[in-house]
């Protein structure tokens, strides 16, 4: 079943940087949706557990140069 995931992003300085890390996060394999938030900094992701992990998706938007943590 699919799941929802919030997570807390660092490191956002313009309007572009929340489009580049929608589009990363929704290349991702098992991504059902992600929509990023620049005002919040936050990013609500969809996603199939069965596919994709939590830590996956939160590597990729490592990996692309930003800081991020799931909100507990
Ligand atoms: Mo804006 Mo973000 O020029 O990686 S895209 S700072």
């Amino acid at each position: 079943a699919m799941e929802n995931v919030l997570l807390n992003i660092t490191g956002m300085t313009c309007a572009a940087c929340a489009n580049r890390i929608e589009k990363n996060i929704n290349k991702i394999p098992g991504v059902q949706k992600a929509s990023v938030n620049l005002a919040t900094e936050k990013a609500s992701v969809s996603y199939e557990p069965s596919e994709v992990s939590i830590d996956d998706i939160i590597s990729r938007v490592k990996k692309i140069g930003y800081g991020v943590q799931e909100e507990k």
